[in-house]
């Protein structure tokens, strides 16, 4: 039982249970599309949201956010359910994906939505 228990904390010592991986995944922003416009993610698993824009534009995704597990860290980027992305300043979000669904994303500036600048992310 001794030698059983040494055993076990030496396994412990030698390999920690590793962080979960992240996986990265990139939204371009651009006049007037997000590329890609299906961002798909698995329920439960860690991925970085790595937003880019060439101009102003919003990461418009109210109810993903809400749903979703967000990073402490980066909670204060995300404004009434939406990021803002200057043009040359990437946003780096971490979370953990929600449960399955497709949740809504659009960008909220003036017009910008109804040029077709909208797009879903698929958690399945
Ligand atoms: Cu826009």
């Amino acid at each position: 039982m001794i030698l059983r228990s040494t055993a076990l904390a030496l396994t412990l010592l030698i390999a920690p249970p590793a962080p979960a991986a992240e996986t990265r995944i990139d939204v371009a922003m651009s006049n007037f599309k997000f590329t890609p416009d299906t961002i798909r993610m698995k329920a439960g698993q860690a991925y970085v949201l790595h937003l880019t824009s060439t101009g102003g534009h919003s990461f418009g995704a109210a109810t993903f956010f809400a749903a979703a597990k967000i990073a402490p860290a980066d909670r204060a980027k995300i404004s009434k359910g939406k990021i803002e992305v200057g043009a040359g300043q990437p946003v780096d979000i971490h979370l953990t994906a929600p449960a399955a669904g497709s949740y809504p994303v659009r960008c909220t500036h003036f017009l910008h939505a109804s040029f077709g600048m909208t797009g879903k992310i698929v958690v399945s």
